[in-house]
């Protein structure tokens, strides 16, 4: 699989209401973004389903769609892909629901946990937060650029760097050897302006 450099991640807390958020896909897949996770940390599960079959029927076939920690609404939904974290099912679990065909990626935020996920049959791996973030609850502690070399030491996976990354420093991630950037609010509040300047930046 080929990851395409930026990474964007709809959080459905960021927004107003859900109308915003289907704005913002649609203003985001515009930009020229082809990778786009879903992420509901307080929706139930016919909410989200909802949802994500709605941005499904928004964004062409061009846009890979991932849904965050949920294998069932990932297939629902006609997702792309799944992403889970160390508190959702294992990486082995979450492959049996898919399938070998969808993206399967795993959140990691220690050398530890990376190589333990490298074992796997994960399609990309996620290493963060690289740098402060107000957007997850209860984050761990930041690795730094730091921690993207020791994960890029690790692994021959597809790295995708996450946390507190912005148009500003987006280029020094990549520069430490992460092969993608996920952001959730250095998108926002223009997310086709600053996914266009992402991309420039991104090159
Ligand atoms: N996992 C690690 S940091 C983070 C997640 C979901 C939040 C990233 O959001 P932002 O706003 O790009 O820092
Ligand atoms: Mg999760």
């Amino acid at each position: 699989m080929r990851l395409s450099s930026l990474y964007a991640i709809l959080d459905a807390g960021c927004f107003p209401d859900v109308n915003a958020m289907f704005t913002a896909a649609e203003e985001l897949a515009a930009a020229g973004c082809t990778l786009l996770q879903y992420r509901n940390k307080s929706g139930n599960a016919r909410q989200m389903l909802a949802e994500a079959r709605e941005l499904r029927a928004r964004l062409g076939p061009r846009v890979k769609l991932i849904m965050n920690d949920r294998a069932d609404l990932c297939l629902a939904a006609g997702f792309d892909g799944l992403h889970v974290g160390q508190d959702d099912l294992i990486p082995e679990s979450a492959r049996r629901i898919i399938g070998l065909v969808r993206w399967l990626g795993v959140s990691t935020h220690n050398p530890e946990q990376l190589a333990e996920a490298d074992k796997t049959s994960a399609d990309y791996l996620a290493i963060g937060p690289i740098f402060v973030t107000a957007s997850k609850a209860n984050p761990d502690p930041v690795v730094g650029l730091e921690g993207i070399r020791r994960a890029r030491e690790l692994t021959r996976k597809p790295l995708v760097a996450i946390g507190g990354i912005t148009r500003a420093n987006a280029r020094s991630v990549i520069e430490a050897g992460a092969d993608a950037v996920a952001v959730i609010s250095d998108l926002l509040p223009d997310p086709r302006k600053s996914a266009e300047e992402f991309l420039r930046v991104l090159g």
